[in-house]
Formats: C-alpha cells, sequence, structure tokens
C-alpha cells in the first residue's frame, strides 16, 4: 500500500487521533471510508481480486460493487499507526449488495469490524439522502456521552437541546440534532436497522450506555463532529457535577438570533420554552 494516498493517511490519523483522546479502550470503535472513483484506480494495483465473498449479513443492494477501507474486528485503534496491514483492510461489496470480499489488510487473518452491518447499513442511506457526499462512518466510545445516557431521558429533543446549549457553535455543527437508540446488543442486523434509520434525518446516533455514531463527507469533518459533541457533553456532565443549578443559559431567543446571523434555520423542534 502507498501510504502516502491521501485517503489512506486521513483514515490512520483519524485512528490516531481518537485513540488520543481516551475513545478507544481496547477494541473499542470501528471506522470506515467509502472509496471515490479515482481512489480505487490508484490501489488496485495493491489488491487481491482472487478472495471469497462472506455475508455481510445484512442487505445494502445500493452499495454494490463499492469499495470501503474500515477497521478489523478485535483490531486496537492504538495499533493501526503501528501496523496499518494488520489492523485494517479493504472491502469490496458484491453485485447484489448481500456479500463483501476483503481485497487487501487483514495480512495475518481476521475480519473487518463486528459493526460492518451498522457501517453499511448508515452509509447506504446516507449515500442517498447526501447526494453522494458523505464516506465516513466512525463509531468511537466517548466517556462524557456515554455517562450523561445514564442521566438524561433517552429523548433526541432533550439530549439535543442540553448539548447545544453548552457550546455556542453547537447547533451549526449538528443542526439536525442527535438521534438515540436505546440499547440494544450490538454487532448485528438490528441495532443497524434501528441506527440507520435515524440516520435518515441525523449526521450522529448515541447508543445509549455504549458510544456514538457519526457520519461525514471527510475525515475530518466526521472526527470534529464526533469532537464537538463530546466536548459539549463533557461540558455537561462538569455543569451536573456542580450541583446542577444553571443560573444562567443560551436561551431559545438566543438560539433564533443566532440562527438569524449565521443565515441557518434551526428546528423548531429543539427550541421549546423550559
Ligand atoms: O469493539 O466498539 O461496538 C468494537 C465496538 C463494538
Ligand atoms: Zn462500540
Amino acid at each position: 500500500m502507498n501510504y502516502n494516498i491521501k485517503f489512506v493517511k486521513d483514515f490512520i490519523q483519524l485512528a490516531t487521533n481518537g485513540y488520543k483522546q481516551n475513545w478507544h479502550e481496547r477494541n473499542g470503535g470501528n471506522l470506515s471510508y467509502r472509496l471515490k472513483k479515482e481512489e480505487i484506480e490508484n490501489i488496485t494495483q495493491y489488491c487481491n481480486f482472487s478472495s471469497d465473498y462472506r455475508p455481510i449479513e445484512t442487505s445494502v443492494p445500493k452499495l454494490a460493487g463499492e469499495y470501503f477501507m474500515v477497521t478489523g474486528s478485535g483490531k486496537f485503534f492504538k495499533n493501526v499507526v503501528l501496523d496499518p496491514e494488520d489492523n485494517i483492510c479493504i472491502i469490496q461489496i458484491d453485485d447484489k449488495g448481500e456479500n463483501y470480499r476483503i481485497l487487501w489488510g487483514l495480512k495475518n487473518g481476521g475480519r473487518p469490524t463486528s459493526e460492518l452491518p451498522t457501517h453499511l447499513m448508515n452509509h447506504e442511506i446516507k449515500k442517498v439522502t447526501t447526494d453522494n457526499k458523505h464516506r465516513v462512518i466512525y463509531h468511537c466510545h466517548p466517556t462524557n456521552i456515554i455517562a450523561l445516557t445514564f442521566v438524561l431521558p433517552l429523548d433526541y429533543k432533550i439530549f439535543t437541546r442540553e448539548l447545544w446549549e453548552m457550546a455556542t457553535e453547537c447547533p451549526i455543527v449538528f443542526l439536525n440534532g442527535i438521534g438515540i437508540v436505546d440499547w440494544m446488543v450490538p454487532g448485528g442486523k438490528e441495532i443497524a436497522m434501528a441506527t440507520s434509520k435515524l440516520m435518515n434525518k441525523f449526521d450522529a446516533v448515541i447508543w445509549a450506555h455504549h458510544g456514538l455514531f457519526c457520519s461525514g463527507e471527510d475525515f475530518d469533518i466526521t472526527f470534529g463532529l464526533t469532537h464537538t459533541i463530546e466536548k459539549s457533553a463533557e461540558i455537561l456532565v462538569k455543569v451536573l457535577s456542580m450541583g446542577g443549578n444553571k443560573l444562567q443559559t443560551i436561551t431559545s431567543k438566543n438560539f433564533r438570533d443566532l440562527a438569524v446571523d449565521f443565515k441557518v434555520s434551526l428546528p423548531e423542534e429543539f427550541l421549546f420554552e423550559k
């Protein structure tokens, strides 16, 4: 592999940065990237097209033939930069959208991430709803977001509004809010279906008592979204830890004023009176 190719470098760098944020204990978290046409041309020389197809265990017909770079199941984010070829892989989806084959990587064996069904179903919905723009799906275990799922109601309107209040730029960064999936068994089609349904509307979905999924056009946007959400969650945890009595905050009227100056339209469902 040529590690100077931009998407390859960016993929590895995101894994390293996520690890440094403490979002990837042990083998926690996973990352996938949908390659562009011209990027595929630059890596075919490194691919082995004779490997067998294996079932995805869900169906993603709109991703037929697509190529993805993904982290390996059971692999540690910490190790991606040290030995990419052992920890990540490039896969291709078959023409029905039901099987994948490994073209490169995982040189010592293994499979793509255990959350492959959720990654691919999220990619499928985002490919359609963003007119082919979104290419990165990132799952991590950020401490403060997870902590909040024990004390806030698991209601996307309350979560979104509470997090918006913690940092002025939040409503600009996650204007459509954050979705929430109640606790479910990870790693299968069921949680993939619940998550991708919410990805219709949101770019970020919380898995209660587990972690966060974010979607974006590129690595910086997706990591930045994750970082912004977790930073505001950290502030909220601190506010709640100081007794939770806000003497002042950003009000619905403030948000409306912000929307005018920033020329955005904030969904009214998050601007309720409290
Ligand atoms: O171990 O984070 O959700 C990878 C995961 C599973
Ligand atoms: Zn996880």
